[in-house]
């Protein structure tokens, strides 16, 4: 707790000290001139200047985890940090949180960004703000092949794994009603209870069960599409330069095919949507077709 207060009196200072160089700025005209401004140097409201705070999750391989050396990586760890470096940002500190809790401490300060596989919802709209979405894909339910679960109405009387505050904990509680939920903090310790057989089945998300999958021999047993809540980095409300930014160098790097290296990289063989493809590459839709 000290240290807590110690780190707020030097935010404290430094945030004090950014107002006091805002201020000098708009005196001079020249406030707000961006990322290569340089009288402002904290364009984007970040607890420190220069420096982005991540609010991640060890256990979601592919998406975000910490490999053999404890540093982050996956796919949203890579995207984000692409992202950040074009918008002049390269420390960028991830540290892994319980999912129930991450919205919160980004919402509270603690962080500047969430990003895991974030989900953007009406729901949680309520707590941060979220970037523009940048991947799309399923909820799925992974089991052991002896547990025989093939459709949502083999999870009848079955005990199923959820990890807390995720959207498959909410699709459970709506739609699996004769299911018993077991809650979990994170996807590891739900895989366990799955392998020692405390629990039937777990439900995650589709790339961290394929790779689950591999590694215990279970199988993806039931996929639910969950399109209509793209994956977006969760910031603070109101800190619209810092959305703004975020989502311009987000489609950047979707554009300049920056985004479907990453997604052939740490999703091998998962079909390629199209949404998040450089222009060109994107199919016509079907009004657009000259076939239809
Ligand atoms: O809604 C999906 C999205 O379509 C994509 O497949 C990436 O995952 C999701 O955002 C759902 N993710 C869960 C959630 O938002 C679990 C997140 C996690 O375990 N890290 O609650």
């Amino acid at each position: 707790m000290k240290l807590h207060t110690l780190r707020r009196a030097v935010i404290g200072t430094v945030a004090a000290a950014a107002t006091a160089l805002a201020l000098t700025a708009c005196a001079s005209g020249a406030a707000n001139s961006g990322a290569t401004g340089s009288a402002d140097d904290n364009p984007y409201g970040l607890i420190t200047p220069g420096q982005i705070r991540v609010a991640s999750l060890g256990d979601s391989k592919p998406y975000t985890f910490t490999d053999e050396s404890g540093e982050f990586t996956g796919f949203d760890v890579e995207l984000f940090t692409d992202v950040a470096h074009r918008i002049g940002i390269d420390d960028v500190v991830f540290t892994g949180q319980d999912f129930s809790g991450l919205l919160a401490a980004v919402a509270n300060g603690q962080f500047d960004v969430g990003v895991a596989a974030i989900g953007i919802t009406e729901e949680r709209k309520q707590t941060v703000d979220f970037s523009d979405g940048y991947l799309a894909g399923y909820l799925t339910v992974m089991a052991s092949p002896d547990a025989d679960i093939a459709d949502e109405g083999d999870l009848d009387g079955k005990r199923l794994g959820v990890v807390q505050g995720t959207l498959q904990e909410a699709y459970a509680v709506k739609n699996f009603t004769d299911t018993e939920l077991v809650r979990f903090p994170d996807n590891n310790a739900a895989i366990s209870a799955v392998v020692s057989g405390a629990v039937d089945a777990h439900f995650l998300d589709y790339e961290a069960a394929k790779e689950y999958a591999e590694q215990y021999g279970l199988e993806n047993a039931i996929d639910i599409p969950s399109f209509d809540a793209p994956a977006g980095f969760a910031i603070a409300k109101g800190n619209d330069a810092f959305k703004d930014a975020l989502n311009e160098a987000l489609h950047e790097a979707m554009e300049d095919g920056t985004w479907k290296e990453l997604y052939q990289k740490w999703f091998p063989g998962s079909p390629m949507p199209d949404q998040y493809l450089p222009s060109d590459e994107q199919t016509p839709t079907p009004s657009e077709s000259p076939t239809e």
